[in-house]
């Protein structure tokens, strides 16, 4: 069975969690707890040199880091993840506007603002956190005023990977009241038979039903 190393607070574990429960695929789920340090004991380590969660571990032990990574593997040969090579790099191309230009600014803001006791350094930096994650706000918009998603005509990984921290960038700091084609599109990925919140994260095995 698929295992996933996770953390119930954590966007970037949610995004597989969510595919998972979209596909109806069983796994097993362990919480590791990122303010404990626990992604960086050698046990961890040994799974992800890097340090941090997601991990999926495969049924042989391979491990796989990297919550776009994972998407990427889990959504092969089904309808989040299209087979035509464009629409598979347009998938992709936000994939990684999400990494570049979206996570670490509206992940790393709500993490700060929610999760930590915030350092000086860390509050300087806010007001620049604020102004990159409301520019990726803007792209999102308008990208979304002239089509439903980010990868095609129908939800795919590219809206999983941007769902995740989009629908709590409120916890950072941001107003999603003032991207309304953001707003409608979050509404619409809740919409989507098999949507699963991002809490509460059950541990051990979950087998979800497909939609
Ligand atoms: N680019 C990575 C980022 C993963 C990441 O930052 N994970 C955080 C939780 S959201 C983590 O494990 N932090 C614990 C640590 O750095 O020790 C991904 O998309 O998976």
């Amino acid at each position: 069975m698929l295992r996933l190393y996770d953390n119930h607070l954590s966007g970037n574990g949610y995004k597989p969690r969510l595919l998972l429960a979209h596909l109806g695929q069983a796994y097993e789920r362990v919480e590791v707890d990122i303010l404990k340090g626990e992604t960086r004991t050698p046990e961890f380590l040994s799974r992800n040199r890097n340090g941090r969660i997601p991990v999926l571990e495969l049924e042989d032990g391979t491990c796989l880091a990297e919550s776009n990574a994972i998407l990427f593997y889990l959504a092969e040969g089904s309808r989040f993840l299209p087979s035509d090579p464009l629409a598979r790099a347009i998938s992709l191309q936000w994939m990684f506007f999400e990494q570049y230009s979206h996570e670490p600014f509206i992940a790393v803001a709500r993490h700060w603002i929610q999760h930590v006791e915030m350092t000086s350094a860390q509050r300087a930096l806010l007001p620049e956190k604020r102004e990159g994650g409301n520019a990726a706000l803007t792209v999102m918009e308008g990208h979304l005023r002239d089509g439903n998603w980010f990868g095609g005509d129908a939800m795919t990984i590219a809206d999983v990977a941007l769902y995740a921290y989009t629908h709590v960038a409120n916890e950072g700091g941001f107003e999603i009241e003032r991207y309304p084609a953001v707003r409608d599109w979050l509404a619409r990925v809740q919409e989507e038979p098999g949507h699963v919140p991002m809490e509460p994260a059950s541990e051990g095995v979950i087998a979800p039903t497909k939609s």
